[in-house]
């Protein structure tokens, strides 16, 4: 693939709602559009999902763009001609970590190749199934009778699995009042890594609802206190932000950290670690894994969507809507939800979605071009 040009567009998207978690609330969301230009006016797309404040991950929009801008961009623009999108990664091998600024880059040649070739991206990865089961993850609340009403409209909508996000003093109680509302509704939580085994008694009573999961209690570094966790508890451990890349799957494989991985492209480097991780964890050790969001745009959603159709993913994923996020997305049409919950895969090649430069112009707070020496 040749490039011709690679452009970095910082867009801030308001959120229909405030999206509040464990480490903080958000209402403007940040995000780096990475456009590719092939020889022929061929382009492809991807998404840095770095936040505005280094919470969830260290990385920010702001660091992102500097190790962009400095680093990444000029391994790739450099050279001039990239062979194959699954080169990226390697290429990109020397800067240690930053695995959202790579993703943004790396995804962006996965669209563009799936675009020269002609073919939906989710085909060209390896994708199997026609449609992908979309839940929704659902923010912390003020009230009980808020999160009612909140998931009680999301359930109205279609969505057929209901994530919430927990933390010390909302946990257990909004678990109970949802199992007694909507008993038949599958469910389950996020800690964003808010607790320690301090909690054990927590964990014990959130034990007893039946909930499909429970992601990321404890340190993101802390995978023995997931696996010591596992040990007390009959609920599935689901590993989010402990899991940076294959390694650390393995890891907690091997030392029984989890029995669940969330994938996101965007933690782990791209679309290529996300296939390896799914590879391993499902294909070869025969346990669950899905695909988790960040609340992306049209464009990373359109990722996310042909990752949720590889053979391995086998729970519901936190892919919603466009229109649970945003009032306008940026691409055309929106990411829809059919009318059995789940978002269909696209038919039209790359994301399969007409991503709106003019909209992205608008909503544009910086803009960098850049382009191989003549
Ligand atoms: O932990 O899964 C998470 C959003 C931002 C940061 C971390 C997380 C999330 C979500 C949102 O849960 C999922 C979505 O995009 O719908
Ligand atoms: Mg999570």
């Amino acid at each position: 693939m040749e490039v011709r040009r690679i452009t970095v567009y910082e867009v801030w998207m308001e959120l229909k709602s405030e999206f509040k978690t464990s480490f903080g609330a958000t209402r403007l969301r940040p995000a780096l559009l990475v456009r590719v230009e092939g020889r022929g006016g061929e382009e492809g797309w991807g998404e840095v999902v770095a936040g505005e404040g280094p919470w969830y991950s260290y990385e920010t929009y702001e660091t992102a763009w500097l190790v962009l801008e400095k680093y990444l961009i000029p391994l790739l623009v450099g050279r001039g001609y990239v062979e194959r999108a699954y080169e990226v990664p390697k290429l990109l091998a020397r800067v240690r970590g930053h695995n959202m600024a790579k993703a943004g880059i790396e995804e962006a040649f996965w669209d563009l190749e799936a675009r020269l070739e002609s073919k939906p991206l989710w085909k060209h990865i390896g994708g199997v199934r026609e449609r992908v089961e979309s839940g929704v993850s659902v923010g912390i609340q003020g009230s009980l009778d808020e999160l009612l009403s909140v998931v009680g409209a999301y359930l109205e909508a279609g969505y057929r699995r209901i994530k919430i996000k927990i933390e010390p003093g909302w946990d257990v109680e909004p678990v109970r009042a949802l199992k007694r509302e909507y008993p038949d509704t599958p469910l389950q939580v996020d800690a964003n890594a808010a607790y320690t085994l301090k909690h054990l008694n927590v964990f014990r009573e959130l034990d007893k609802y039946s909930l499909l999961m429970i992601e990321q209690p404890l340190h993101y570094e802390d995978l023995a206190g997931h696996a010591e966790l596992a040990r007390h508890l009959t609920t599935p451990i689901c590993l989010d932000e402990s899991i940076r890349g294959v390694h650390d799957a393995i890891a907690a494989y091997k030392l029984g950290a989890a029995h669940v991985i969330n994938i996101k492209p965007g933690r782990v480097g791209g679309l290529w670690e996300s296939i390896r991780i799914h590879d391993l964890w499902a294909q070869s050790l025969g346990l669950p894994v899905w695909i988790g969001g960040m609340l992306e745009t049209g464009v990373g959603r359109g990722h996310l969507v042909a990752l949720a159709t590889l053979p391995g993913v086998s729970y519901p994923n936190d892919i919603s809507a466009s229109d649970r996020y945003y009032e306008e997305d940026i691409v055309e049409p929106p990411w829809e939800l059919a009318g059995d919950g789940t978002i269909p895969a696209p038919q039209k090649p790359g994301i399969g979605r007409e991503v709106l430069l003019e909209r992205i112009e608008k909503l544009s707070r910086r803009k960098r071009e850049f382009k191989p020496k003549a």
